[in-house]
């Protein structure tokens, strides 16, 4: 039996949904409210000790971080469709899109995104706040949290993260071919990966991300945005699961 405990539309739980999706496999949601630090409650941390979504457990095993989720699920579920190229330079290509979408993917999007969470971190009294933070085991995390508290996301945070974004696109623009994927005729984890990111650039960076500047990118993006399960996992963040 599959479980995953994700955020909705987080970008991270985003790239496990889509596979799920793409995929066709079932699985018990569970939704965590990432803004009530509910990622960072004892019975969580045993799942994934970094407090952080997604966390995938498969009969009782819990694998972490969205991008060896995606790995595992597309090896370990070989049917419906495969997302893996077969041979290993193709399969170690594909894995250079799919790390660049690990190692700066969340760097676009947090510096837009995490300043909003002030407004959840002023909801709690100064000693509740200072509790739920010291929990934090990521010491990256822990500061990020802190910085959000106290209003400190600024031009420079903004500034690198354009520079992220930019070394995404500018990659993407580069290598894509006739596609229509980023490994050409096949779909692979490296679209998966990266479509949760490149979608919120679209919307955060309109100078880096147009039909003129970045037109492959942008032809991309629009092919997967048709994709029935990209549609079909934007479309709710299974947060009325856990409600109902
Ligand atoms: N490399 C990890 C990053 C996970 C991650 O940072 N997840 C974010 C959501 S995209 C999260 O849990 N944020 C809440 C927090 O940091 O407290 C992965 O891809 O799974």
């Amino acid at each position: 039996m599959l479980e995953l405990y994700h955020g909705g539309h987080t970008t991270c739980s985003r790239k496990a949904r889509l596979c799920l999706k793409e995929k066709g496999l079932a699985y018990t949601s569970h939704f965590l409210n990432l803004r009530g630090f509910e990622q960072h409650t004892p019975a969580y941390l045993k799942l994934n000790p970094n407090g952080v979504v997604p966390t995938l457990v498969d009969d009782g095993e819990a694998i972490t971080d969205s991008m060896l989720i995606n790995e595992y699920l597309d090896e370990k579920y070989d049917q419906h469709i495969r997302l893996r190229p077969n041979n290993p330079l193709d399969k170690a290509r594909m894995r250079v899109w799919t790390k660049l979408a690990s190692d700066h993917g969340l760097s676009g999007v947090v510096p837009r995104v995490w300043p909003g969470f002030k407004a959840y971190t002023d909801k709690f009294n100064p000693s509740d706040l200072q509790q739920k933070i010291d929990r934090i085991p990521l010491t990256e995390r822990k500061e990020r949290w802190a910085k959000v508290a106290r209003g400190g996301f600024g031009q420079q945070d903004l500034d690198a993260g354009h520079k992220a974004a930019s070394l995404i696109l500018t990659r993407m623009e580069a290598s894509l071919g006739a596609g229509p994927w980023l490994m050409g005729a096949q779909y692979t984890l490296a679209d998966i990966d990266l479509v949760p990111f490149v979608d919120r650039f679209a919307e955060f960076y309109p100078d880096l991300l147009n039909t003129t500047a970045t037109p492959k990118v942008s032809a991309w993006l629009a092919r997967m945005r048709e994709r029935p399960a990209l549609k079909a996992v934007w479309a709710t963040d299974e947060a009325a699961a856990k409600a109902a």
